[in-house]
């Protein structure tokens, strides 16, 4: 008998995920097509310099999905089934606050967090859950009735949590409890066919379509899935090219000529799937709902701190030069606020402590140094891809107190600790020091001092 670790379990459930989705949404197995096409074009045209942010194994294999949850209860439940797989909470995204729409939720995203665990597979999904009791969105009495209805539902079954905890406590499964957890979990989030209760998922839809989706119907379901791109402007064109509907924009750092950081992603809209719908007086009727689409992302080089306050600061300066500009020319403000803030070059960027780059021991005793592919996600953009695919603006209060929401709030939810991705980054470069250290029986400190060439084997 297999026993299946971890890993093995997270890649599997992935491609079945995958799997999954492809059926159920034909135009996501278009993007995937897409998706090669571009991966396999681009290696062919940049050779090894291609694969410098990842393998083309890993990039091709690469997924990340998106699912949204109602209480604390339920993505407590969620950490547990993620937790079997070494995926492990990362990160504290407030939503609410990112967005112009209404969109009442806070995520976190869960991931493998070790390298070895990445480089084996990387699967994460970004989690999202509802803050009922936020005035801004709902009444109290909407909140009551919210709550309600989100206690009297069960989105993971006893097997599943059961077979999950397990996994986690012994390191993995047996191959007949792996196939039965790997079943059950995938199930979990396959879209329902229940008839959706019509008055109430209007009702919560006049607040927020994300309210609705999310606590409208008696399940949950993956809501989308992400391949990777090593050309995301030329996957964005060819999607267009064959007659697919884009957003806007892409969502992130602009085109440039310089290093990709952090994180760019776009997506197609969301397709009107038919659903059935129960009305108030009990008749069975058809209809159609907007809530799953499909998304693509190319990653760039995690960012310092520093970096990342550099980031942050660029994207309100391009929000305050390019108001009410389109977009082609807020592109362009964006590579220029770009230029001004970035360096063009790798070195520049790890020189000026704006990046992580691990460092690397080559045949011969030379050492370089090597970026760190960003692992996590964006509120700017994860806002923005929440909110082009509203088919409805919702509503917003602002004039009411917001409910405080953090990181701790969040880890006490999941009853787990929640990991800090800068922290993550710093630990993966300080081993990776304290290793070519070990191996050239040197000083780190002399190293990291005398190191200044990334991707140079000098
Ligand atoms: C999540 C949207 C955010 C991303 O990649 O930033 C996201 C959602 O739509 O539930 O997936
Ligand atoms: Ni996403």
């Amino acid at each position: 008998m297999t026993f299946h670790e971890p890993w093995r379990l997270r890649a599997a459930f992935a491609r079945s995920l995958s799997d999954m989705y492809g059926n159920e949404v034909p135009a996501y197995t278009t993007l995937l097509e897409v998706s090669h096409e571009v991966n396999a074009d681009f290696v062919a045209a940049n050779g090894a310099d291609a694969e410098r942010l990842g393998s083309i194994g890993r990039v091709t294999a690469e997924r990340h999905g998106a699912i949204r949850v109602g209480t604390p209860t339920e993505i407590a439940q969620v950490a547990r089934i993620f937790g079997a797989m070494g995926m492990h909470p990362v990160g504290f995204y407030d939503l609410r606050d990112a967005s112009s729409s209404a969109v009442p939720v806070i995520s976190t995203a869960f991931r493998p967090v070790d390298r070895a665990e990445l480089a084996r597979n990387p699967f994460r999904v970004f989690t999202s859950m509802l803050v009922t009791g936020d005035r801004r969105f709902f009444t109290a009495d909407l909140e009551q009735r919210l709550e309600r209805f989100l206690g009297a539902r069960a989105l993971f079954g006893p097997e599943l949590l059961a077979l999950a905890d397990r996994a986690e406590a012994d390191g993995g499964l047996e191959d007949d409890d792996a196939q039965t957890f790997l079943r059950l979990a995938t199930e979990a989030f396959e879209l329902s066919r229940e008839p959706v209760d019509q008055a109430w998922y209007r009702e919560l839809e006049a607040v927020s379509a994300v309210a609705a989706d999310i606590g409208g119907v008696a399940s949950t379901h993956i809501n989308h899935l992400t391949p990777r791109v090593l050309d995301i402007d030329d996957l964005y064109a060819r999607m267009q090219a064959r007659g697919i509907t884009m957003i806007d924009a892409i969502q992130g750092p602009p085109r440039w000529e310089g290093p990709d950081v952090l994180l760019r992603q776009t997506s197609f809209r969301a397709l009107a799937e038919p659903r059935t719908f129960r009305t108030p007086s009990g008749e069975i009727v058809e209809d159609s709902l907007r809530v799953r689409f499909g998304e693509v992302e190319a990653r760039g080089i995690a960012l310092t701190r520093a970096g990342r306050a550099a980031y942050d600061a660029a994207v309100v300066e391009v929000d305050e030069r390019a108001v009410g500009l389109p977009e082609a020319e807020r592109q362009a403000v964006a590579r220029d606020v770009w230029q001004k803030t970035f360096p063009t070059t790798e070195s520049a960027l790890a020189d000026q402590g704006l990046g992580y780059f691990t460092y690397e021991v080559h045949d011969g005793g030379t050492v370089s140094r090597e970026p760190v592919v960003y692992e996590d996600f964006l509120p700017r953009s994860a806002a923005g891809i929440f909110q082009s695919n509203l088919t409805d603006e919702g509503s917003k209060d602002a004039s009411q107190e917001g409910t405080d929401r953090d990181a701790d709030w969040m880890s006490g939810a999941l009853g787990r600790d929640l990991n800090d991705p800068f922290d993550l980054y710093t630990r993966q470069v300080e081993d990776s020091l304290s290793a070519a250290a070990r191996t050239l029986d040197v000083d780190p400190q002399t190293l990291s001092a005398a190191t200044t060439t990334p991707g140079a084997l000098a």
